[in-house]
């Protein structure tokens, strides 16, 4: 099923056309509405009138999160406070939140990509489906739950926190379908074990799984252990929140919603823009927002855009999984390390679990990796040889894959604090010092 067959289906012509069109009033809304956009236009020598096709979009400026940082908290905005009828913030760990004003018509549109991404799914009015991300500033909770309800599935509004109430309403109410962070998916199994349940007391078919980085090796993980097909949802609070881009059942790349978000890969180094199927940092301008929209926001996602015409039917640009983003990535001994390779390693080994934590520390002036993973009880064991060689397979591996060499800590079940929003896979101590 597609949820907007006009604007998921439409031909690269006719949505060239349609983006160019939108980037014109976009263009004329934030120069007269944002004095920041307007001096960085001025500046540039631009006025919207040089702003007449898609292809223009290279001439407009970029935006960056220190922009919004340095205009917070609604600097940015270019509606009117009294047509803002919603915020959210995004969680910085560093600095001001973000802090982002939703229209009416906003809120529409968010709705609107929510459910072509449940739609996309194979969701439909007949599912009843938990949404297990947090309520509240962060975007995930209302974002996917107005979804469910557009599309007419029954909403279960779980959010995070109480594992064992969630378990209770996914066995009781025959919860079909779930939104929640993959982590939180994979502690979701855990806790079932743990409470003697397997897949077959439940009746979840599909996962709607975003907010951090995961990999092919996660998807397997989940879907054999809660017995669901397992999708991608990506999306960003700056942006509008979850629903910027969905996999559809080809599982091959997430579709974007090109229609309302355009997306555009450059070289964070250079900033030119790279063609489809090169790795490269993903920027996003919003083409029908009202209430703060972006031009070239640099997400600092990496990821590549793939053009091929998808197998589903739909015609909207791909982009694929988010390696890592620009500024998580881990520079050790001058190596470039991202955590999603740690974790292909350790999801591939059936001795672990998918639960682990990079400690990156410096030490007599030299970068100090140590992979803290945990060992699956049935490997879990007293034997010190077995449990050495078990380290130095995972050593070497890891040693193969990154280039450079880790200090394992094998931990034991259970012993790695869990998370139920966004995991913390990375504590780099090299910053605090
Ligand atoms: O995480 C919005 C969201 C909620 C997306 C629920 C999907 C599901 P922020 O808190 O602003 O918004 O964080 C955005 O999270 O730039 C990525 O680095 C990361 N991210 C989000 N979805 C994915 C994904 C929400 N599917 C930041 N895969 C983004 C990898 C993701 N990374």
């Amino acid at each position: 099923m597609i949820w907007n067959k006009s604007k998921e289906c439409m031909s690269r012509d006719e949505m060239s056309d349609l983006q160019g069109k939108r980037l014109h009033k976009l263009v004329e809304l934030v120069y007269h509405n944002v004095p920041f956009y307007r001096e960085k236009m001025q500046a540039l020598d631009l006025t919207p009138e040089d702003i007449n096709s898609i292809e223009d979009i290279r001439k407009l400026p970029f935006t960056t999160k220190q922009d919004l940082r340095d205009n917070y908290p609604t600097g940015l905005q270019a509606a009117h406070q009294s047509e803002i009828v919603r915020v959210h913030a995004s969680s910085g760990t560093t600095g001001n939140p973000t802090i982002v004003g939703y229209t009416r018509r906003d809120l529409e549109i968010w709705k609107e990509c929510s459910a072509r991404a449940l739609t996309a799914y194979g969701v439909t009015r007949n599912d009843v489906f938990s949404v297990g991300y947090g309520y509240g500033l962060f975007t995930g909770g209302l974002g996917a739950h107005y979804g469910v309800e557009y599309v007419g599935a029954t909403v279960i509004p779980t959010s995070t926190g109480n594992t064992d109430k969630h378990l209770r309403l996914l066995r009781d109410l025959k919860i079909t379908g779930i939104a929640c962070t993959p982590s939180y998916a994979l502690y979701l199994a855990e806790a079932m074990e743990r409470n003697g349940m397997t897949r077959d007391d439940i009746c979840l078919r599909i996962g709607a799984f975003g907010a951090e980085p995961w990999t092919e090796n996660m998807r397997e993980e989940i879907e054999a252990r809660l017995g669901l097909q397992a999708y991608n949802l990506y999306g960003l609070s700056e942006i509008i929140g979850p629903g910027v881009s969905y996999e559809c059942v080809c599982k091959n790349g997430s579709h974007i919603a090109e229609d309302h978000f355009y997306p555009e890969i450059i070289n964070p180094d250079t900033l030119e823009p790279q063609p489809y199927g090169t790795t490269g940092e993903l920027v996003f301008t919003t083409l029908t927002k009202t209430g703060m929209p972006l031009l070239r926001y640099r997400t600092k996602d990496l990821c590549s855009l793939i053009g091929e015409k998808c197998d589903c039917g739909r015609t909207n640009v791909r982009m694929t999984r988010i390696i890592g983003r620009s500024d998580d990535m881990l520079i050790i001994r001058g190596i470039n390390v991202f955590p999603s390779q740690v974790e292909s390693v350790i999801l591939d080994m059936p001795e672990f679990e998918p639960v682990y934590m990079l400690v990156v520390d410096r030490v007599n002036s030299l970068d100090t990796l140590q992979v803290q993973v945990e060992v699956r009880k049935d490997f879990f064991s007293d034997d010190i040889g077995g449990m050495l060689q078990l380290r130095k397979k995972l050593a070497d591996k890891l040693k193969s894959v990154l280039s450079i060499s880790a200090d394992v800590r094998l931990m034991e079940p259970n012993s790695i604090p869990r998370s139920e929003g966004k995991s913390v896979r990375v504590i780099d101590k090299r910053q605090l010092k």
